[in-house]
């Protein structure tokens, strides 16, 4: 498509939703300054660079299609080229293990600011702010249970752990101007029925008052839920109901992933809850198949949904969006982008809904009327304004990165070992 196709496309598109009343400039504006969280470890499946070792901890990578980053350099080189092909502000999602240890082992209770310095230089850098996340799992205290642990030094050695990021992210949002939002997910759980239930949760729960007790200005905490872990299957120690209580009684921020709760649940249900409860929300969006299988999220019914339900309970500034999805078995440096692009057009099409009208027909009881102009919404020409908002944006239009990423697997990925 030339320059001048996307526009005259633009100017139709435009028009047609001005005759519902919406502003499509003003929707490509909310987009462009929404920030969505790069997750790095899509980069180089979730293997971080204390120890190289395989993933552990109820989560798994599958494939092993070739160009994996396999330090630290290539992944911020990989994270510069994704942000490259994207329109829109940013920010980097990293993990402990991901710090610039030096080329020396660094043990998890033993992490300092230090080793995230030249992260905040980089982001600053390239117009990144950080997020981060304590890391229980890929470690020999892992386990089944770490911050739910009764062996009480285990335990303590995961409190340390956390306590310390929690630290660490208090320095990145002081350095970044802006607070970084800190995940806490433990992959806590057992294979097998147990008989201990409540036990465990009493553990976490005193666990982590323990870990927040301290109030640190320049971060927010955030704790994710989920339904089981692979080799957890039998029960997960941080369920949604645990989180939900927990957060909702200490006006915690709840971490609601995608991926987490029954495949039949309507996640974007989930929001409207949480919302009356919680101070905000993070998102980690991505896309289960059957189970919590972390593929890469798509412009799909479920995501389109979720965004909608944000938009809808004028929620787009108590939620934090990032994206948390590992797929080893195709180009890395793709997954990031068709991921990201699916995350906005599902932001921008929630964005451009004639609310007003749609709210009215409710109020009115007019239900037909309301069915009908959903159902019409879905055929607007919603396409040709995410192509001028990502032409606008010096962001290449359509399916024009996929030559990009081909080219740089061609340069840069072909030559990793
Ligand atoms: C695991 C959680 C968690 C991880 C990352 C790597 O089920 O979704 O967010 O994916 O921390
Ligand atoms: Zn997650």
């Amino acid at each position: 498509m030339t320059t001048e196709q996307i526009e005259k496309n633009y100017a139709v598109a435009k028009a047609r939703y001005a005759e519902l009343g919406i502003d499509t400039d003003k929707a490509m504006e909310t987009l462009g300054k929404t920030p969505i969280s790069l997750h790095c470890w899509q980069a180089d499946d979730v293997v971080g660079f204390e120890r190289n070792d395989a993933l552990s901890g109820g989560i798994q990578t599958t494939g092993n299609y070739p160009g994996r980053a396999r330090n630290l350099e290539e992944v911020r080189r990989d994270l510069e080229k994704v942000q490259s092909l994207l329109a829109g502000t940013f920010r980097v999602n990293l993990h402990e293990t991901y710090g610039d240890f030096g080329g020396k082992f660094v043990d998890r209770d033993e992490v300092e600011p230090k080793h995230f310095e030249g992260w905040m230089q980089w982001a600053k850098e390239h117009g990144f702010k950080l997020d981060f996340n304590s890391t229980s799992f890929s470690h020999p205290k892992s386990g089944y249970l770490s911050l739910a642990n009764p062996d009480k030094a285990i335990r303590d050695f995961w409190i340390e752990h956390t306590k310390r990021c929690r630290r660490i992210a208090d320095a990145m949002g002081k350095y970044q101007g802006d607070p970084c939002i800190m995940n806490i997910w433990v992959h806590d759980g057992l294979k097998d029925y147990t008989v201990e239930r409540y036990r465990y949760r009493r553990i976490l729960k005193e666990s982590l008052d323990e870990i927040l007790a301290d109030q640190l200005p320049d971060m927010k905490d955030c704790l994710e839920a989920k339904l089981f872990g692979i080799g957890m299957e039998a029960y997960t120690v941080g369920s949604h109901d645990f989180y939900a209580g927990y957060c909702s009684k200490n006006n915690v921020i709840y971490t609601l992933d995608t991926g987490h709760y029954e495949p039949t649940e309507n996640v974007a249900d989930i929001v409207s809850s949480l919302l009356l409860y919680v101070p905000e929300l993070m998102l980690h969006v991505s896309r289960p198949m059957h189970w919590d299988s972390d593929h890469v999220t798509l412009f799909d019914d479920k995501t389109r949904d979720l965004f909608s339900e944000l938009v809808r309970a004028g929620a787009l500034d108590r939620a934090h969006i990032g994206l948390d999805y590992f797929d080893a078995s195709i180009n890395r440096i793709g997954a990031y982008i068709v991921g990201v692009r699916a995350a906005q057009k599902s932001l921008l099409q929630a964005l451009l809904e004639p609310l007003g009208t749609l709210r009215e027909y409710e109020d009115e009881g007019r239900w037909f009327e309301r069915l009908a102009l959903l159902e019409e919404l879905k055929t607007l020409p919603f396409g040709a304004v995410f192509d001028y908002y990502n032409l606008k944006n010096g962001a290449p239009v359509g399916e024009a990165y996929i030559a990009e990423v081909d080219q740089y697997e061609k340069e840069v990925l072909s030559k990793r070992g």
